[in-house]
């Protein structure tokens, strides 16, 4: 079982993704991140492979499409809150986002 990350280490994470912003929802904290694109289909591009990336790291964002634009929030359903697979995941979803 993956533990949440405690204050320091999510203060120190959240410094270092600086594209993301933290969110509470429901009482557990998340990541957030909006990323545009030219049109939907630029988007859905980038859906098909951040989802390639989350299913072979067996971790999974929730996220919203609306035409040009997703929205990802990340946090781990298991741990309530922020852990290392959720910082691995959207560095991976930075990466891919170029
Ligand atoms: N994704 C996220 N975001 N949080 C989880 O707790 C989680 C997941 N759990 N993907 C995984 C799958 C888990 O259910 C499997 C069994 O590893």
């Amino acid at each position: 079982m993956v533990e949440r990350l405690d204050a320091a280490r999510l203060a120190q994470a959240v410094h270092d993704l600086p594209a993301w912003r933290l969110e509470n929802g429901d009482g557990a904290d998340m990541l957030v991140r909006v990323f545009s694109f030219a049109d939907f289909s630029a988007a859905f591009g980038f859906m098909a492979r951040v989802a390639l990336a989350a299913e072979k790291a067996g971790h999974h964002p929730d996220w919203s499409n609306s035409y040009n634009k997703v929205t990802v929030r990340l946090s781990t359903h298991d741990a309530g809150g922020i852990s290392t697979r959720d910082i691995d995941l959207a560095q991976a979803i930075d990466a891919i986002a170029g």
